[in-house]
């Protein structure tokens, strides 16, 4: 079930093509694409993706029925664009890609997908956050599968440092009927400062859960037993995998997501962690890196 705002306040504008149309809400432009493979939605704020569900299946994503859309917040779901630093090295928490406006460059498609282009260059606003020169362009590209990649180009003279992470939020039956595996085994728990810890059984989401895998295989499976379903991951251009739920207490605490959200929600997210903002992923001037995460689904 998609939330009731994608459905009751989603105000149309225009049709780009015969799959994409502009659309409104809260006066965020909204993309939605409706082709005979998928129906998707991307929110120009923040070049943030907030619904994908392939033909004749259930929603892959997670949007959560109380998110905010407005220009000052990062929507609660979806996938949030966490860049240029991942976390809460920096300010605003999770970098400022998240509540920037990204500007449509184009949109194509094919009978085999649709595909949207999103970009964020450096402008007087980001640099009073972070000093540097940059482009950014997402390409989301849309069939059964959902491919997101991030592509980050230092335009500027001096070298920087990034972190980041394609934050997914996805949507499964139950939680607690829920597993993954593929994640490793080594992994630093965010919950207990960072301690490194080892663990090679599936993980099983029935508790509060940050944690920061560093020896991921190339696919990473969310079994969703209530949807009889299995949702892989392949992420690249990362060094991590985040995976997130916030339990009871943690949903109870945030404003923009129901009591019992976390009950169908777990993040499996592409990440390139850093502990500060000096020790990122470097990038020199004219160069250019690629952070991507391809999302399928398989009816066993
Ligand atoms: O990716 C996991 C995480 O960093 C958690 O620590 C948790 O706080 C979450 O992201 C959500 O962050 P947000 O700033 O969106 O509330």
């Amino acid at each position: 079930m998609v939330p009731p705002m994608l459905t009751n306040d989603l105000i149309f504008e225009e049709i780009l093509s015969a799959s994409t149309s502009r659309h409104h809400m809260n006066g965020l432009p909204i993309l939605k694409i409706q082709s005979p493979l998928c129906e998707a939605m991307i929110s120009l704020h923040g070049g943030h993706l907030i619904q994908f569900k392939p033909a004749g299946q259930q929603e892959v994503i997670w949007l959560s029925n109380k998110a905010i859309f407005s220009e000052e917040k990062a929507i609660r779901g979806g996938v949030p664009i966490c860049w240029p630093w991942f976390g809460q090295i920096g300010s605003p928490s999770h970098g400022f890609a998240r509540t920037s406006h990204w500007q449509l460059l184009d949109y194509e498609e094919t009978g085999q997908a649709v595909t949207v282009r999103l970009k964020l260059s450096a402008s007087k606003q980001t640099r009073t956050l972070w000093p540097h020169d940059f482009s950014a362009i997402l390409t989301f590209t849309m069939s059964s599968t959902l491919r997101i990649n991030l592509e980050m180009i230092n335009t500027g003279e001096t070298p920087w440092q990034w972190s980041g992470a394609l934050h997914t939020y996805f949507n499964i039956a139950e939680a607690t009927e829920t597993w993954i595996t593929g994640m490793g085994s080594s992994y630093s728990d965010s919950l207990k400062n960072g301690l490194p810890c080892e663990s090679s059984e599936a993980l099983i989401i029935n508790q509060s859960i940050d944690r920061i895998y560093t020896d991921s295989d190339e696919t990473v499976s969310i079994h969703d037993q209530g949807h009889q379903r299995i949702i892989t991951v392949r992420n690249q251009g990362h060094n991590s995998v985040v995976i997130w739920n916030p339990w009871k207490d943690n949903s109870r605490s945030m404003g923009d997501m129901s009591d019992d959200g976390y009950e169908t929600m777990v993040c499996v997210e592409a990440t390139q962690y850093t502990k500060d903002l000096t020790s990122g992923a470097l990038l020199m001037p004219g160069e250019k890196h690629q952070l991507s995460t391809e999302i399928s689904v398989i009816k066993p």
